[in-house]
């Protein structure tokens, strides 16, 4: 017999079917576990209790989502009652069974939830995870003590480690939910709470955890902390999970300690500015209401590195890519290079069989402009100059669409001037990506002068499928990120100057979260491009501008990198070393100048770096070039190895007492 629905709280409501009580969790946009959720959930487990004729309980999201986690937002405010943790255990020991049926995202403290019920079904799109390192904290509801009591130590530090999230699939496979419902979740979920009843409920936190090989541990331990440079809560989710074999109780009060401590880091306030800085960038001004043009055929001009990656992560959204090169040898060669990518993603087993037929069918090369008439969007991806760039979008403006949109993936040139030689301008933007472009989440979206909404709508529609992170950007030299990045490199070689040595520079920043110092970066890049570039501008330099010659002294001294086995190191053995001579050449470029060189400590380095980041960026948010703040962070850590965990530059500079 059906009832009328009962409400728990504004967010939560419950409905009986066949003697179950159905909750479901209704807090859009992703059922975020916050106070009145907490409580509704108290106020359904109190009904089920006091009520002979439910036989247990049902507990799902409504909408898209399971629970999306504990509300972020609450993160920094006075903590209120019940906490998660509390509310959890009372789910985990009703003595009547309670079931999770996951109809979406499971994640942080929804799947805390999930663990906490005595049943586990989900439908197979579902998302299961605890990716609180991502935000800076470690589950702070019981994930780090029920997982490992179902899926076992390795797996747990695996998944509370990376933060990575699994598909009901792998979830099954390592025990973590009990059955995949592909129809009729609520059905297979009623069907499991009827069954249970009158059964010893399995509860997860009164099971043991599984015996562990010490090798396995060892191993999922390393991988974790080999990449958490410079973070805490990876290292102190490793801990917790490692100690799951104590009591419950014990193990819960050390995770909800150090819970509450990583919530009030600097580097948990880094990482949410990064997630709702993340959420905030899709919101562009003047685009309310705009539809983006559709785009299912997608021409890409120019095969080289940047082309043929570019059409891959195209292929693999689904589009059908038509890459252009500049004759059939050329065009030959670049589909080959395409084609040798998507083996390496089969290979790697980031495609299936199935997926990589779909994509190769999908994909068509030629040498004729004319073919490029079917596409709904052009992207050029030629060599960076401007002669070039004109000439191509002057011959692409007679053949394609009038409807259709062109794009430029220029990195240093103004796109208004290649707009405005084609007889559309305003169907023109810039896609500015970032290379390997198949892996780097970063988009760059250019907005030129004309470049009107709904071709702007249709570049973040594109991003977006794409499974980019598209940052808007007006027209300057470089963008947002050559531009910061400009600032900084500028900044390292006035260091230079100034007394402190490439390896000091890059320890420093290594230390700070980089992956990699900025000089150390060159030597893998090769030096000698940015020489080229600084050969040519040499001519409008402005004289009484600060110019530090030292990079120009090392590549005439054939110092142009790792390629060349030397270049701010040297490298016996492939292995990365001081070179005295390059302390010598830094000396005598000082001394050319009379500077007299001071020593710097690793604060002072990164803080001169970060404040010559974020003035350059204040320069760019004053200009109406970048949108936000948090705009700038994430073209840095997306595209530059900024590490996310600081939040970027302006958000780090700011942290900086001055
Ligand atoms: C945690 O659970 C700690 C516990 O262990 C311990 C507790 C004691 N809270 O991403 P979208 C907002 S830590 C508040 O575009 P999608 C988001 O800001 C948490 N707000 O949607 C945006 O707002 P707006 C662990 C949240 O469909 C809107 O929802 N959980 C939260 O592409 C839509 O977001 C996570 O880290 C939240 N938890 O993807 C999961 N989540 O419209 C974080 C989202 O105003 N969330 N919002 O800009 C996600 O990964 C995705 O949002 C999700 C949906 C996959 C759920």
């Amino acid at each position: 017999m059906e009832a009328a629905a009962i409400l728990f709280s504004d967010a939560v409501r419950g409905e009986i079917h066949d003697g179950v009580l159905v909750v479901t969790i209704d807090n859009p946009p992703v059922n975020a576990l916050s106070a009145d959720v907490r409580a509704g959930l108290v106020a359904a487990l109190d009904r089920a209790g006091g009520d002979a004729g439910i036989l247990g309980l049902l507990i799902t999201g409504a909408g898209k989502t399971f629970i999306g986690g504990a509300d972020i937002r609450e993160f920094g405010q006075p903590p209120a009652e019940p906490n998660l943790p509390t509310v959890i255990e009372r789910i985990e020991h009703s003595a009547k069974p309670t079931v999770a049926a996951i109809n979406g995202a499971a994640l942080g403290g929804g799947l805390e939830v999930a663990l906490g019920c005595h049943y586990r079904v989900a439908s197979s799109a579902t998302q299961m995870g605890l990716p609180e390192v991502k935000l800076g904290i470690v589950p702070g509801a019981g994930g780090t003590q029920r997982l490992p009591r179902l899926i076992g130590i390795p797996a747990s530090i695996d998944l509370i480690g990376s933060g990575r999230s699994v598909k009901a699939k792998e979830a099954h496979e390592l025990g973590l939910i009990d059955e995949i419902a592909d129809a009729g979740l609520q059905e297979a979920a009623l069907a499991a709470v009827r069954r249970n009843t009158g059964q010893d409920p399995r509860r997860t936190g009164q099971l043991a955890v599984p015996a562990t090989d010490s090798a396995a541990v060892e191993k999922a331990k390393t991988r974790i902390l080999a990449k958490a440079r410079g973070q805490q809560a990876p290292a102190q989710a490793v801990r917790l999970v490692e100690a799951a074999a104590r009591p419950l109780a014990e193990g819960m009060a050390d995770e909800r300690a150090t819970f509450l401590k990583l919530r009030e880091s600097s580097e948990a306030a880094a990482l949410r500015h990064v997630f709702f800085g993340e959420r905030q960038a899709s919101k562009v001004e003047d685009l309310e209401g705009v539809s983006p043009r559709p785009v299912e055929t997608i021409g890409i001009v120019g095969l080289g590195l940047m082309g043929s990656g570019i059409a891959v992560a195209a292929l693999a959204a689904g589009y059908r890519v038509i890459g252009l090169d500049r004759d059939d040898e050329a065009a030959a060669r670049g589909g080959e290079r395409i084609l040798g990518l998507l083996q390496k993603n089969l290979s790697a087993r980031r495609i299936d069989q199935t997926a990589f037929d779909a994509q190769e069918t999908r994909l068509s090369v030629t040498a004729a402009d004319a073919d490029l008439a079917l596409c709904d969007l052009v992207i050029e991806a030629v060599f960076d100059d401007l002669g070039v760039k004109i000439d191509l979008f002057r011959r692409l403006d007679k053949v394609i669409r009038p409807d259709a949109i062109l794009a430029t993936n220029t990195s240093y040139l103004n796109p208004d001037e290649i707009a405005a030689a084609t007889a559309h301008p305003e169907r023109v933007l810039g896609l500015h990506f970032f290379s390997p472009a198949h892996v780097m989440r970063l988009l760059e979206v250019v907005r030129c002068a004309r470049t009107a909404p709904d071709v702007l709508a249709t570049g973040l529609a594109v991003a977006k499928r794409l499974r980019k992170l598209a940052i808007v950007t007006g027209v300057t030299e470089g963008f947002i990120g050559n531009s910061i990045f400009s600032a900084y490199r500028r900044e390292a070689e006035f260091l230079l100057e100034d007394g402190a040595l490439p390896h000091e520079i890059d320890a420093a920043l290594e230390d700070y979260g980089f992956p990699m110092g900025l000089f150390a970066v060159y030597d893998m890049a090769g030096l000698d491009i940015a020489w080229a570039r600084r050969k040519r501008q040499a001519v409008t330099r402005d004289p009484s501008e600060r110019y530090v010659e030292i990079a120009d002294r090392l590549c005439e001294a054939g110092r142009l990198g790792q390629k060349a086995g030397r270049g701010w190191y040297a490298y016996p053995e492939g292995k990365r070393q001081v070179d005295p001579v390059v302390t010598e050449i830094i000396a005598q470029c000082r001394a050319s100048k009379g500077i007299t060189p001071r020593s710097f400590t690793a604060t002072e380095i990164v803080d001169r770096l970060l404040a010559a980041m974020a003035a350059e960026g204040r320069k760019l948010l004053e200009d109406g070039i970048a949108a936000r703040e948090s705009d700038i962070d994430l073209v840095m850590i997306n595209g530059y190895g900024f590490p996310a965990h600081k939040g970027g530059p302006m958000f780090a500079a700011a942290q900086t007492p001055r």
